[in-house]
Order: structure tokens, then sequence, then C-alpha cells
């Protein structure tokens, strides 16, 4: 999309430019929304927190005085919570909720059910049945613990296969090995009797890019929610991950398309996991920062001309706790460079993007979270 009549990369530069983000990377200010708009509302822009930092007063600092909401990043995750198949340890999500109860954050829970980070028990299961009986407690139980406090899930995570073209284009998770591609509709509906004015999202990886397998996953994904809304199974919002690798190009008519399509069935679009994986880029860290704002803004932009981002949300808070830097690292050995915030809490020209988002989109009618 063009904005002020500018070309996108002019338009940034421009941006940014004026925003004195360029001139201030390296300088401590939050960014504040400028004085027109307030009382307007905004696009929550949130992070994904650990609780082995919430000790760190920076690292608490930097979620409250730059974002609206938290997603827990690994506490909810079944290797962490459910130690044996009977019981739940909360430890890590209830700190994670207690401390943006205290702070006044929106919270979105990540992930209900997921294939990646599961106990070794979870493969002893055998039957439908008891994978059924055990999907539905764990949804019932942690969906009923946060009712009313985490006011969006992530409910079903990476469902899509990676050869989506072939025959469902299903994951072959345990679930859907045991239950059957069923699996999505019956969570769905646990979660939302569980909790019925959750935001319930379907999140998945991979559906920024320009390629026939990048449409497939698309495809795959549009082809799921249109079959859950067609039997009146709750399904609000898709998460679009936007792990964005440097060398790949965002399809931004794609996206656009993609994000229409979901939004004339209903379907808000929710930015789940953004970050840049910086691996293919310069080693200048400058030079990374810009074509990591630029790469974020292609995503944002081509969701925002769909019809618009109802919230988005950055995998971590700090280059300096991100997952990339053990999951994804450069081959010089360099720190990665993924975040809004550096690795001393420094905003970056990606912050100044995702600013100018949160206060150009107006949230839809739905409220997002609860507060
Ligand atoms: O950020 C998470 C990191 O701490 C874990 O070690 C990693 C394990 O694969 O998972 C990371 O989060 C993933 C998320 O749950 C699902 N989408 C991809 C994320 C990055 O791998």
């Amino acid at each position: 999309m063009i904005q002020s009549g500018l070309p996108r990369r002019r338009f940034l530069q421009a941006g940014l430019a004026a925003t004195g983000a360029l001139a201030g990377v390296g300088n401590d200010t939050p960014a504040l929304a400028a004085p027109s708009d307030r009382g307007r509302p905004r696009m929550p822009l949130g992070c994904a927190v650990q609780r082995r930092y919430l000790g760190e007063a920076d690292y608490r600092a930097a979620i409250t005085s730059h974002f609206d909401m938290v997603v827990t990043e690994d506490a909810l995750k079944w290797e962490r919570l459910r130690p044996n198949p009977r019981d739940f340890d909360f430890a890590d999500s209830d700190a994670i909720v207690d401390f943006a109860k205290a702070t006044g954050l929106a919270i979105r829970g990540h992930a209900l059910v997921f294939h990646g980070q599961v106990p070794a028990w979870l493969d002893r299961l055998e039957t439908r049945r008891d994978a059924e009986e055990d999907m539905r407690r764990a949804i019932a139980t942690i969906v009923g613990r946060y009712r009313g406090v985490i006011g969006s899930w992530d409910v079903v995570n990476e469902f899509t296969d990676d050869r989506p073209e072939v025959g469902s284009g299903l994951r072959p998770t345990v679930w859907e090995r045991l239950i059957g591609p069923d699996y999505i509709a019956i969570a769905l509906r646990e979660a939302a009797a569980a909790d019925p004015s959750a935001q319930l999202v379907l999140s998945d990886y991979f559906l920024e890019y320009r390629d026939r397998h990048y449409d497939d996953r698309r495809a795959v994904m549009l082809r799921v929610v249109r079959d859950l809304l067609r039997r009146g199974v709750p399904v609000h919002a898709v998460g679009i991950q936007g792990h964005l690798y440097g060398d790949r190009i965002v399809d931004r008519p794609a996206v656009t398309r993609f994000v229409a399509d979901l939004k004339s069935l209903g379907v808000e679009v929710v930015v789940t996991e953004l970050d840049i994986i910086d691996q293919a880029y310069p080693a200048d860290p400058d030079r990374r920062d810009r074509l990591a704002a630029q790469q974020a803004f292609e995503l944002l932009d081509a969701v925002t001309e769909g019809g618009g981002i109802h919230s988005c949300l950055t995998w971590g808070v700090t280059d300096k706790y991100s997952w990339t830097s053990w999951h994804r690292p450069r081959d010089d050995g360099l720190p990665t460079r993924p975040l809004a915030l550096d690795a001393a809490y420094r905003q970056k020209p990606l912050m100044q993007v995702l600013q100018h988002f949160r206060r150009r989109t107006v949230p839809p009618d739905r409220p997002p979270v609860r507060r």
C-alpha cells in the first residue's frame, strides 16, 4: 500500500526519519504516540514473555513501556505444563499472568494444542477415546483456570503439514492420527465452552511468502477455516506468525488477498510471532536493523491493506533473549537482531514500524482481549 502518496520504500524511510528513529537508534526514549493520536483506538502491540526473565527490572520496564499485551512464550507448552497425564504445573504461566494483571496488560495464551515441546508420555496415547479425552480435559483445565483473564488463545498451533499439497494438508500429529481432522473443531468447541468470551485463534507459520509452497499453505488454512465456519464451529482469528526470514520475499498481493478472504468470512488476523531472522543479512547492525524494519513493514502493510491487523505480537522482548540466538544463529557468530529492542533495550527501526501500525490500525468492533 502506498502511504501519503509515497512509494513504500520511501514512505518507510521518510517515516523512520520523521519519527527520529534513524537518528534515535541508541537512544532510550520510549516511542510516544503523537498528541493527535491520543484517545484514538489503537492496534494492541504485544510481546512473548518468559517467566525466567521477569525478575529483571529492565525486562519488566521494557514490556510495560512499549507493549499493551503479553503472550506466554513457553510457559503453557505441555512439556512444561504437564509433567504427567494427570497433573498441571501452572507456576510459570501464573507468574506471567500475575505480572500482566498487576501492570494492566492484556494476555494471550500460547498454545492449547501444539505438537512442539510436548512430553514423552503423549506418544503413549493409543486410542481415539484416550486422545480426545485428554485433549478436552487439558483445554477445559487450562482455559478454565484463566477464564476472563487470558482473552485470546492460540487454540491449535501449526497444524499445516510441511507438505501442504498432499491429502488434507494437515500435519500428522498425535491428535490428527488418533482423532482425525476433526480434532481442530473439537479443540475450538472445548475452548469456547471453557471461556465463551475468549478470542479463539488458529496460528501457523510460512503464510507470508511468495511461491507455490506458501500458496498451498494459505489454501489449507482457508479451507480449514471455511469448513469450520460452515459447521458453526467458533473460530475468531487466524494467526500469521510472521517469523520473517530476511532472504525470502513477502508476497504482498497474496497476503492481502488471504487477509481479505478471511475478513470476508468474518475472521480477524493477528500477527502472532513477529521477528526477523537475520542470518542472510550483512553484518553491519544498522543495515541489518533497517532491512529488518523494511521486511516487517512489507508484511504489516500487506495485512493492513487486506482489511487490518487485529493485534500484533513480537516473539520476544529484546534481542538479548530471542529464540533465534540459539535456533537460528548467524554463520559469522554475531548476535542476532530479530526484535524491536536491542540487547540493551534500545529501540530499533522495527519499533517505529510497529508504532506506526499501532497508531494507524483501528481495532475492529470485537474487543481484542479483555484487560
Ligand atoms: O520461543 C520458543 C523457544 O523458547 C523454544 O525453545 C522453541 C522450541 O522450538 O520454540 C519457540 O517458540 C516457537 C513457538 O512456540 C511456535 N512457533 C515457532 C516459535 C519459534 O521456534
